[in-house]
């Protein structure tokens, strides 16, 4: 009987290991785990909020009194439960904008809410605010502004080393941060102290960013670091809510007229596309307001997006790969304004009529090939809940197609696809075609996949389909596969 068990052991130990053996390879480069978990939040939301707020302005000089900054009845559980409870799953806190006023009461300056009247300076909205985000249940991130009008350093090597001990500050008193947001805009007027003039900095030298990452790594090893070129997350290249529906994870950014890339200073094009074969796995993240501005201005309050506007984001940008990070702005009284609200319960509406059912669950699926005949890479693999499984194909193999039988007739006009992304992205090229009356019609003709694709087409009734992977960089991938009837 010993025996027995152990011939058992023995067998189901090489039986794994041939079963890692015959694994693809990942093919080029591949996210980290860090970016795993980033790809898994896929919308969150930006919180702009400062003395722009009071002064109806997009971009404070500097010099604004700190008085100005008085929400009348600020509520971090009304911000952040509406962005919970309308399935977003982060807040991201413009921490310190650049007027340089920050909302939590910085060592390094007296330009904060410490000489505020709100809460006779004992506030801190960053503390709020990432309290009530462990409450609900979601992520909380930071924006620090690398240009800060106010500060008399600014343009000097000493600001360097100010804006790193205020990061240090923002990545040890808050809790777990899960993204740093660096932004690209960069040098001009402004306050300075007093000196009110034009400071222009070397955008290529003046911040070393690789010694910043540095402290973003110790301090948070698990906060991804998004700006215009990376490492971790890039900026999509636009403020209006999409990435092209070609869009590689992996990235090469190109500099401007033959320059070096450089945060604030590269071509914006090539970000939203990514690169094919791109030398690192840098996602896209889609950041977009909900009205025109990032900052409330109570004359934008008849301009927020509509559900027809939020719908063709939520498409282009997690649609396509990406992460969506949707602008909030909070409003003079430290809220989120109700107009704004209305818009997001009609997104989630939206959202949950259209997403809940997937009408593959129950269905057959085929492969016109399946890994050494293994079953572990079979086609049901893409039907299961398992993110870890996945149906592939021969190393040699890049044109595939997967095929599902429903259990009758049914009326669908949406398909979402998952590579498994831990082995690369790989699609170029695929079309979607349903069964008609014995032949094969096609209702949608896309190009890359990635981290999710939603493909949308009109209205069509069958009982069978099929996706055809007609091109890809190595043999396909794929984790999952669902289909719904959007409204
Ligand atoms: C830009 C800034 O200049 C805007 O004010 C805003 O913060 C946006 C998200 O990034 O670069």
């Amino acid at each position: 009987m010993r025996s027995f068990f152990y011939f058992a052991f023995l067998f189901w130990g090489l039986n794994l290991s041939a079963q890692n053996n015959l694994s693809p390879k990942p093919y080029g480069v591949v996210p980290t785990e860090r970016q795993m978990k980033w790809h898994e939040t896929e919308r969150y939301c930006f919180l702009h909020f400062t003395v722009n707020t009071f002064t109806n302005l997009e971009w404070g000089m500097g010099g604004e009194a700190e008085g100005v900054f008085n929400p009348t009845d600020f509520s971090a559980e009304q911000i952040v439960s509406t962005i919970a409870n309308h399935g977003f799953k982060g807040a991201i806190l413009t921490c310190k904008h650049h007027d340089g006023f920050c909302l939590w009461p910085s060592k390094y300056t007296e330009h904060s809410v410490k000489n505020s009247t709100w809460k006779n300076g004992k506030g801190d909205v960053v503390k709020e605010i990432s309290e009530a985000c462990k409450r609900h249940g979601i992520k909380f991130g930071v924006y620090l502004s690398p240009w800060d009008r106010n500060s008399a350093l600014y343009g000097k090597p000493e600001y360097i080393t100010y804006y790193r001990n205020q990061l240090r500050e923002l990545l040890t008193n808050y809790g777990e941060i899960f993204e740093v947001w660096l932004d690209g805009a960069n040098g001009g007027d402004g306050y300075y102290g007093g000196a009110n003039e034009k400071r222009e900095i070397d955008r290529v030298t003046y911040y070393d960013w690789p010694n910043t990452w540095k402290i973003i790594r110790e301090l948070q090893p698990n906060a991804c670091i998004f700006s215009d070129l990376g490492p971790d997350v890039r900026w999509c290249g636009n403020e209006s809510g999409f990435v092209q529906d070609s869009c590689w994870a992996p990235y090469t950014a190109i500099g401007r007229d033959g320059a070096k890339p450089a945060i604030g200073y590269f071509d914006e094009r090539v970000a939203e596309t990514g690169t094919l074969n791109g030398e690192a796995w840098i996602p896209a993240e889609v950041d977009v307001s909900i009205r025109p501005g990032w900052f409330y201005h109570p004359n934008e309050d008849s301009k927020v997006r509509n559900l027809a506007s939020l719908k063709e984001i939520y498409f282009k940008s997690v649609g396509n790969g990406a992460c969506w990070n949707l602008n909030l702005p909070p409003d003079r009284t430290g809220r989120i304004n109700a107009n704004d609200v209305k818009a997001l319960d009609d997104l989630q509406d939206f959202l949950t009529k259209s997403f809940t059912n997937n009408i593959l669950e129950g269905a057959k699926a085929t492969a016109s090939e399946t890994r050494g005949k293994q079953r572990q890479f079979s086609a049901s693999k893409v039907l299961d809940d398992d993110k870890e499984s996945y149906w592939a194909v021969n190393d040699n193999t890049k044109t595939a197609s997967l095929t599902f039988q429903l259990k009758g007739q049914t009326e669908f006009n949406c398909m979402e696809i998952k590579e498994f992304i831990r082995l690369g992205q790989r699609i170029q090229s695929f079309t979607i075609e349903v069964e008609k009356a014995g032949k094969w019609q096609q209702v949608f003709k896309g190009s890359t996949i990635g981290n999710k694709k939603l493909a949308k087409f009109k209205d069509v009734n069958a009982s069978k389909l099929r996706i055809n992977f007609i091109n890809a960089l190595a043999c396909p991938v794929i984790e999952s596969v669902k289909l719904y009837k959007t409204l």
